[in-house]
């Protein structure tokens, strides 16, 4: 059942052995604050080296897209970076936030991984709303399990008691129908 592959967490999300560990970064790659600064701290300067030369090929990581590193010293094997939207008052950008977690959950599942922890993607800097931010993580997740993907396990992290309480609340939707 997809509601027993999900897990909801409270805490940093460097701490988690778990097979991949999404950031919520910025289109350059370049570390910045929240739980991407958190990251490369504790991840080491390996992640910000391939990031490098993923950037000199690329340019840029667009909102929605995805590409991954190795995880440094953290204890996951891989990071999936994805840049999550700016929430703008009158602009929809909900199908960057879904695309955040969609293709991470297509990225982790073609490098064989099985275990995935996300933040709450958008909802810190970038100023998207806890609630809707949640509804769309949970949904497209949801969505990508119910077609059989070899990932098992999907955590998602919460790294205040407001947004983990939110989601809670939305699992308890989902599991009580
Ligand atoms: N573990 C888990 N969650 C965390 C951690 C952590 N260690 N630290 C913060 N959070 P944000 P965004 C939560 O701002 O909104 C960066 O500067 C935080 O409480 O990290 O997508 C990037 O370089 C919030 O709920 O990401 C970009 O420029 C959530 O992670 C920009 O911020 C996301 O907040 C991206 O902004």
């Amino acid at each position: 059942m997809i509601t027993q592959i999900i897990e909801i967490l409270k805490g940093d999300i460097t701490q988690l052995e778990v097979d991949v560990i999404v950031n919520a970064a910025n289109e350059h790659l370049i570390p910045g604050g929240g739980v991407d600064g958190a990251i490369h701290r504790a991840g080491g300067s390996s992640i910000r080296e391939e990031a490098k030369v993923y950037i000199q090929a690329h340019k840029l990581l667009n909102p929605g897209e995805v590409m991954s590193t190795t995880a440094g010293l953290l204890r996951a094997k891989r990071v999936i970076h994805t840049v999550g939207p700016r929430y703008k008052i009158g602009e929809d950008r909900s199908d960057q936030l879904r695309n955040c977690y969609k293709n991470s959950m297509v990225l982790a599942e073609e490098e064989g991984m099985s275990s995935v922890a996300f933040p709450c993607i958008s909802a810190g800097v970038f100023g998207y709303p806890i609630r809707e931010a949640a509804e769309i993580a949970f949904s497209t997740v949801v969505e990508v399990l119910a077609h059989q993907s070899t990932v098992k396990r999907v955590y998602f992290v919460c790294f205040d008691e407001v947004n983990f309480s939110i989601y809670n609340q939305l699992y308890q939707e989902l599991t009580t129908g």
